[in-house]
């Protein structure tokens, strides 16, 4: 399977601006920004939509939900959306799974 332009940004093939990586995950600023926080959290694992995931990955969706913990705490945040668009019908344009970290939006 050809590489994804997200598995090629964590191989530093492309440029991006990365907020935070570990083991499982990256989490980068959207190249095209919806909201003045637009982070993007990517599994290192390239699961193409939500409908692939398999009881195996659900540790690693687990601990999706914990970046985005962190990410609130280390931006001092008080909310945020977090979006996953899953399939070609749900809005989705990068074929490596990922999730939307929305936030500064007027109160
Ligand atoms: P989607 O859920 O697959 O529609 O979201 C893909 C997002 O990836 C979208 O918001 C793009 O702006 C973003 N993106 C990016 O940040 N850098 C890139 O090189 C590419 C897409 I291609």
């Amino acid at each position: 399977m050809e590489k994804s332009i997200f598995t090629r940004i964590m191989e530093k093939e492309i440029p991006a601006r990365v907020e935070y990586e570990d083991d499982q995950v990256i989490v980068i600023h959207d190249i095209s920004p919806k909201a003045p926080v637009h982070l993007l959290i990517i599994p290192r694992k390239p699961i193409p939509t939500l409908m692939d995931v398999t009881d195996e990955d659900l540790p690693l969706i687990g601990h999706i939900h914990q970046v985005a913990q962190k990410l609130a705490q280390k931006l001092e945040l008080k909310g945020f959306r977090l979006v996953n668009n899953c399939g070609k019908e749900g809005g989705q344009e990068v074929f490596h799974i990922h999730y939307h970290f929305l936030a500064g939006f007027q109160e």
